[in-house]
């Protein structure tokens, strides 16, 4: 039967489900560069290059196999511009009896897949994707009858299931998590190792010049480009991470320092999600070095937890909780997104400085992202969407599965609850501990209201106050809420009219 076989730019593995029967001599490859997904959010232009070079790279492999790959690049003529467009003109093309594809990774793309099966004139196969260590199925069955998830319980599961640091039964070091010691701050005058970073080679290049060409006011710097664009240069990059930061990455996994982007932390997330590496491979190679002593279990378990743990529960909570999980706004936030989001032009140093990195990367660190810019519009009451969309367009490592959980549930509290116990809120305080981006500040953390207090100290009290019908009897909000019930009213009406006036001017409220 000759088979049609569509592969999509986040599923560059040679093992993908839809290629695994395939017959050279009969069968074609289709991969399409399609405008439509370039600019469903206006990605960062590096994104767009990571996606357009890797996928030019991934069709040369497959064609060295003697497989034949029918490649539509953005340019070429005739190109309409989305998938099903794509898929229709090449089915005229190559006249198959059907086609396969490897389920994708946003909800949106899985409803157009879904009515493929009843619109094409030849039948469309949809196959799971195995790439994970979590079927959508078992993280199903593992959800039933749970009224919250919690990704503990799911990353010993998950732990158990592949045996990662086991020893039979029982866990290695005799604890499932060693978070208690990754939370120190870096020593001063502490310089984090030198990152790999992979001159664009002729391909890319090519790739860079036609999105300067068509995407040139989307977020962010297209130059300079680094990331891994081939198998080949993922692994380089993972042994190198493996090699001079995974010793680290534990200790130092919540700080933050001006000028360096990266730290301790693996950069291997854009590889990962469009499926140069796979997630065991990554958990394998640091269990490997833990065991042969070149980096401690607080650092392994801390790492592997990332991958195993975070990465596959929020995957399963996607697919579990969609559609609706996107629609709920359970702390009603309905501020604009300020324009310094999109600018880095602001006062707050620590925003500055995160949102300048993603404009030069299409990168921030996890800490970055959850305590710094997810935290701000936390407590500004950002409307949810609007962070999202902002989030899914700016990282390399963005797609719906992975970004929305993590910021509708874990940085948001936007789905009451169901990910975190808790809302990861935090005034200046944290930031300065975790950083010394308040020594660059023309506010300052200790300073709790008025001219010069660090801005985040009143948005985080005014956050407790508006918040107080529905978080103040959350358990773990015992403490914050007890320390507000001592405000007297006029404190509480100065934190409201102080946050008030900054919230006003930056991001000011919709509807
Ligand atoms: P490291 O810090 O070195 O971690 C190692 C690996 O663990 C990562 O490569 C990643 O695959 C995995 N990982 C770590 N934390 C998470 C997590 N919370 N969820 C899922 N996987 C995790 N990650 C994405 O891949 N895509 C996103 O769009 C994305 N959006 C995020 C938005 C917000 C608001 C927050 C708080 C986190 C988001 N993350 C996202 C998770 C995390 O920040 C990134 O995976 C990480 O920063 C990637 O960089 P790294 O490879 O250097 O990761
Ligand atoms: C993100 C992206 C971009 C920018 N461009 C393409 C493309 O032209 N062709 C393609 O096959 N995939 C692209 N992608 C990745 C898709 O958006 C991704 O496969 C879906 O969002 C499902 O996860
Ligand atoms: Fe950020 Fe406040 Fe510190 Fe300035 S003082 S860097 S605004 S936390």
């Amino acid at each position: 039967m000759k088979t049609l076989r569509l592969v999509l730019g986040d599923q560059l593995t040679r093992s993908i489900s839809s290629l695994a029967d395939l017959e050279p001599a009969r069968d074609v490859v289709l991969m399409v560069e399609v405008a439509a997904e370039a600019t469903y959010v206006r990605h960062h232009k590096q994104k767009i290059a990571l996606i357009f070079s890797a996928m030019r790279h991934f069709a040369e492999g497959l064609r060295g196999e003697g497989i034949t790959v029918d490649y539509v690049a953005l340019e070429d003529q005739g190109n309409t511009g989305s998938f099903e467009g794509e898929l229709r003109r090449a089915l005229l093309r190559h006249e198959p009896d059907r086609v396969i594809v490897t389920e994708p990774g946003e909800w949106r793309v899985w409803q157009m897949m879904l009515e493929w099966r009843e619109t094409m004139p030849v039948p469309v196969e949809i196959r799971a994707d195995d790439r994970f260590v979590a079927s959508r199925d078992e993280f199903a069955a593992w959800a039933k009858g749970r009224k919250t998830y919690r990704m503990e319980f799911f990353y010993r599961e998950m732990r158990r299931k592949t045996g990662l640091l086991m020893k039979g039964d029982v866990p290695v070091g005799g604890q499932w998590n060693f978070d208690a010691e990754n939370r120190k701050s870096l020593p001063a005058g502490y310089h984090p190792p030198q990152r790999l970073r992979f001159e664009p080679d002729a391909v890319t290049r090519e790739v860079l010049a036609l999105v300067e060409r068509h995407f040139p006011d989307h977020f962010g710097d297209l130059a300079p480009f680094g990331w891994p664009v081939t198998r080949a240069d993922a692994l380089k990059a993972l042994d190198h991470f493996i090699a001079v930061a995974l010793e680290g990455f534990g200790d130092f996994q919540d700080a933050m320092k001006r000028g360096e982007d990266f730290l301790h932390h693996a950069l291997l997330s854009p590889a990962l999600n469009i499926g140069l590496l796979t997630p065991m491979e990554l958990c394998r190679a640091a269990e490997r070095a833990y065991l042969e002593g070149r980096a401690p279990l607080n650092a392994v378990e801390g790492f592997i937890r990332q991958v195993i743990g975070w990465r596959e529960f929020v995957r399963g909570l996607y697919w579990n909780e969609m559609p609706g999980y996107a629609e709920t706004n359970a702390l009603s936030a309905r501020r604009a997104l300020p324009d310094f989001y999109w600018t880095g032009e602001t006062d707050l140093a620590c925003l500055k400085e995160c949102i300048t990195a993603t404009r030069r990367n299409a990168y921030a660190h996890h800490i970055q992202r959850l305590m710094v810019t997810g935290n701000f519009a936390l407590l500004a009451g950002v409307a949810p969407r609007e962070i999202e969309q902002w989030y899914l367009l700016v990282y390399a490592d963005a797609f719906e599965w992975v970004e929305l959980p993590n910021v509708h549930g874990m940085v948001m509290f936007a789905d009451g609850g169901l990910l975190a116990s808790k809302p990861y809120a935090a005034s200046g305080a944290y930031i300065d501990r975790m950083s010394d981006y308040c020594a660059g500040c023309r506010y300052d953390p200790a300073v709790k209201s008025g001219p010069g207090a660090c801005p985040f100290n009143p948005l985080y009290w005014n956050f407790l106050i508006e918040n107080e019908d529905k978080l103040g009897n959350n358990p773990r909000m015992a403490m914050p809420y007890r320390n507000l019930r001592r405000f007297s009213a006029e404190r509480r009406a100065e934190i409201t009219r102080e946050a008030a006036a900054f919230l006003d001017e930056v991001a000011p409220r919709q509807g």
